[in-house]
């Protein structure tokens, strides 16, 4: 803790044009060369871009950290009350062009390292992209960060240090292949160790009963291994605002640095074993999205952050509240998926075990601090531990969880005597050969609110995968559209877009994307619309550049740019556009004169390393490229990219210069989508399902600006009830027929035909995912956007109206809500005079 009263008064010491806070040019300037000399050791005759990249970062750094310090300093002062979101994923992207952006010092900046003959956006690519996420669940609680901060509100993210981020991705031969992410190679300037709040995690042994001087059962967990959690700061500024925020992120250590008895007796191998057993739990994410991976390390992991995250508010609310009593009015606890769900029965253990709360007590607080957001409909995502690894990892856990069961049981049995389906249905226990533990249902029952993240997918959680849950509970269900943050993803990925809409209706939308329909007043401005048109264009310009140099490519930059980027999922249907690419292809084939309007199919995303069918859908899609891109029949008017390593700085790239978003997923698998929302605020137009927020996005957008295809989540119900017969399908239809049968064939693969047959199997005996029974709406659709595209001012209105009207999509309206509706939480403003006056 920090000590009363010091003389070392830093803040009135400095001074506003300090070179640690000043923001003139001629301040930076100097704050620049001074770190680059006495944090880095060098001079312009031997630094490397890194060195000035680095001197950089910490003069923004030094420019956060005021801020910082007064923000929890406010918080701590004023007791208020704080959100934590616990996230095991946080996919932040490079946080130098961002925290830029943030503080108001891009242009500035740009001007101070142009005069020092550097170029800023070169200095910006010397960060590593830090991916500690999958995909649209990381980069959410990504968005969601960035608008807190903007917000005001009150807030801490808490999640993994992971050593290793998600793999890198490079293509060999057209296959995926996986090269580990060693981000922390460098120093990283963004982080602040913070050793003094270090937290012990226990895990394994056994339990024991006995009873407390006031004669109360109560028991103890002893257990056979210790881990050192250490956080590390990372400030997350708002836009525009003096608050910053904090992202904690633990790093697993042993809690001996040598277990010094088995050194000295001789065993230094089985002390240093210990040790990187120890270091293990955060040394790498688990690459999967969407599909849970049933690893010990994975639980070790998950209870790991959790327990290390309720200690550290724990240990803040009781240095300023004699008990916990009231711990539910300061801490509002967000659980982001099941991922940390075993927070419901650790903040139980903390009230029993550790601070001799009793049962009624602790479990009243525990469901009012705690919220639940579910992402995902699929069963088979649905995390569950078998009850054997429970006991091993977490034993007091275990007989919490039977506990909190038992008594939930007995409540369902008075409510509704007799139901023995529902009581199975409910129980956080599966029954079976291999007992289970259910995170969700542990989830639902610990929390007093559980959101889907978009209209449709609330809906279907009410109807179908949480239906039980819904029909006792209808009150704690509640929907939050997912939305994404407009600051990293207009304004720094599309400046120039940025510019001309700020130019017209002034820089408010930034804080409050309902403006930006004010743009609507130009669509009869040509010269507005030739300028929208204009940048557009620019943008395909800059990513047919970075096409070439990467891939080697030469795309035209007048072709429908028709883009999908996201986690490579059969759900997500990545091999419906391979089928509607070779459509086209097999048109052209048949008659190379025919009309085509050009298009370059541009793909990126990553599959999960054991995912063997969404590595295949990889290598098919550059199979098909390498045909199709040189068969001289096609005359340029086809061209297929895969471009590898999707992230979230190769999305800042691609999604402005996106005419056409793919949103093809089977209706009632994709909780929501976020990329859709990205691409439709840059002015792209989206051929997409009734799934997700795409409903909305349509809704939004107007159905007339969205290119719409294929069955409704009910459709696809039914058709499934009634026998769905995909072959039928392939039998019928011409176009189909063709585009199989040259798959089969072997045409994309040198005359094997056994590469691809897993996908077309899978497509004609199975198709889990309705791709035959969707593709000629899917194919007709396409038609209809090339048709759409040969009118260009038409298609420049509705790219226009899409940017306009994607005002609800901001994560700074999901951020309200969630304050408003279930966290109850208020913005605190951070003044920073008032902190030097106090002081001084
Ligand atoms: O979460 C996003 C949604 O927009 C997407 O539709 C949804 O697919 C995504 C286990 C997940 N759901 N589940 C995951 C990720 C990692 C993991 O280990 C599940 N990701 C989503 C944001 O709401």
């Amino acid at each position: 803790s920090i000590p009363e009263s010091t003389n070392l008064n830093v803040e009135t010491n400095i001074k506003i044009e300090d070179d640690r806070t000043g923001m003139s040019v001629e301040t930076l300037k100097r704050a620049f060369s001074d770190n680059l000399f006495y944090l880095l050791g060098k001079d312009e005759s031997n630094a490397t871009l890194r060195d000035y990249y680095e001197a950089l970062a910490y003069t923004v750094r030094d420019r956060l950290l005021h801020r910082f310090v007064k923000t929890g300093r406010t918080y701590y002062e004023e007791n208020v009350k704080v959100v934590s979101y616990l996230s095991a994923e946080f996919l932040m992207g490079r946080h130098l062009e961002n925290n830029l952006v943030n503080l108001g010092i891009y242009d500035k900046m740009q001007q101070v390292v142009a005069e020092s003959g550097l170029n800023l956006e070169e200095l910006i690519e010397q960060e590593p992209d830090p991916g500690l996420g999958n995909g649209g669940l990381g980069r959410l609680a990504a968005c969601f960060l960035d608008s807190l901060a903007s917000l005001e509100m009150p807030a801490i993210g808490y999640g993994i240090r992971y050593e290793f981020g998600i793999f890198h991705q490079a293509l060999r031969d057209g296959w995926q292949a996986e090269i580990p992410d060693n981000w922390l190679l460098y120093q990283n300037p963004w982080e602040i160790i913070r050793p003094e709040d270090t937290v012990e995690v226990k895990l394994g042994g056994h339990t024991e009963g006995y009873h407390d001087d006031k004669g109360n059962y109560r028991v103890y967990w002893i257990p056979d291994r210790i881990i050192r959690a250490i956080p590390y700061d990372t400030p997350v500024p708002g836009y525009q605002t003096n608050t910053v925020n904090s992202l904690r992120l633990w790093k697993a250590e042993a809690s001996e640095s040598f277990n010094f008895e088995a050194f000295n007796a001789g065993n230094y191998d089985s002390a240093v074993a210990e040790k990187i057993s120890s270091e293990t739990i955060s040394k790498v994410l688990y690459p999967n999205d969407n599909t849970p991976q049933g690893r010990e390390l994975r639980l070790a992991q998950q209870y790991f952050f959790v327990a290390a995250s309720l200690h550290d508010l724990i240990r803040i609310h009781l240095h300023l509240h004699p008990n916990l009593s009231n711990f539910h009015e300061r801490a509002a606890i967000q659980l982001n998926d099941t991922h940390p769900a075993i927070a419901v029965a650790e903040l139980m253990r903390l009230f029993l075990d550790e601070h001799g709360i009793d049962w009624d007590q602790a479990w009243d607080i525990t469901q009012k601090t705690l919220a639940y957001t579910n992402h995902t409909l699929m069963p088979e995502a649905l995390e569950r531990w078998s009850v054997k690894l429970f006991e091993k990892l977490l034993p007091r856990h275990l007989e919490i969880i039977y506990e909190i069961n038992h008594r939930f049981l007995e409540d369902v049995r008075t409510w509704f005597p007799e139901d023995e389906n529902l009581l199975s249905a409910l129980s956080i226990i599966e029954e079976g050969d291999e007992k289970q533990v259910r995170m969700a249902n542990l989830a639902c029952v610990g929390a007093h609110a559980i959101n889907g993240v978009a209209a449709l997918h609330t809906e279907l959680l009410k109807k179908d995968t949480l239906k039980t849950f819904a029909r006792l509970w209808p009150e704690k269900f509640v929907n939050k559209t997912n939305g994404v943050t407009p600051r990293r993803w207009i304004l720094l990925s599309n400046p120039k877009l940025s510019e001309l809409v700020t130019e017209k209706i002034g820089d408010g939308w930034l804080k409050n994307l309902n403006q930006m329909r004010e743009i609507e007043k130009f669509l009869d401005d040509p010269e507005f619309c030739r300028r929208w048109r204009q940048i557009k264009r620019a943008n395909k310009a800059n990513l047919a550049a970075y096409i070439k140099k990467t891939r080697n490519i030469e795309v035209n930059v007048d072709s429908i740019f028709d883009v999908q980027v996201k986690r490579i999922h059969e759900y997500k249907r990545q091999h419906l556009a391979v089928l509607e690419i070779i459509t086209l292809y097999n048109r052209i084939k048949i008659n190379p004169n025919i009309q085509i309007v050009p298009r370059t199919f541009i793909f990126g995303g990553k599959a999960a390393p054991g995912y063997f069918m969404a590595k295949l859908i990889i290598k098919l899609i550059n199979s098909v490229a390498e045909v199709v891109n040189r068969d001289p029949d096609v005359r340029g008017r086809l061209k297929i990219v895969f471009l590898p390593n999707f992230n979230v700085s190769l999305g800042q790239r691609i999604y402005p210069a996106a005419d056409l978003s793919e949103q093809i997923s089977t209706a009632g698998k994709e909780a929501s989508g976020t990329g859709n929302m990205k691409f439709a605020m840059n002015g792209a137009l989206t051929i997409g399902t009734l799934d997700g927020a795409n409903i909305e996005i349509r809704e939004e957008a107007g159905a007339e600006n969205f290119f719409l295809f294929g069955l409704t989540a009910e459709e696809v119900y039914e058709m499934k009830a009634q026998g769905y017969e995909p072959m039928d399908y392939y039998q019928n239809n011409r176009e189909l027929r063709a585009v199989i049968n040259r798959i089969s064939r072997g045409d994309f693969s040198h005359g094997d035909t056994k590469l691809f047959k897993p996908i077309i199997d899978s497509l004609l005996y199975h198709d889990p995912y309705m791709l035959l029974a969707d593709y000629q709406a899917y194919v007709d659709c396409q038609d209809q956007v090339s048709k759409a595209y040969q009118d260009q001012d038409q298609w420049t209105r509705m790219s226009i109206l899409n940017s306009a009207r994607m005002g609800k999509f901001s994560s700074d309206r999901t951020i309200q809500e969630y304050c408003d509706e279930i966290w109850e939480l208020k913005p605190v403003s951070i003044d920073l005079d008032a902190y030097s006056q106090q002081k001084s």
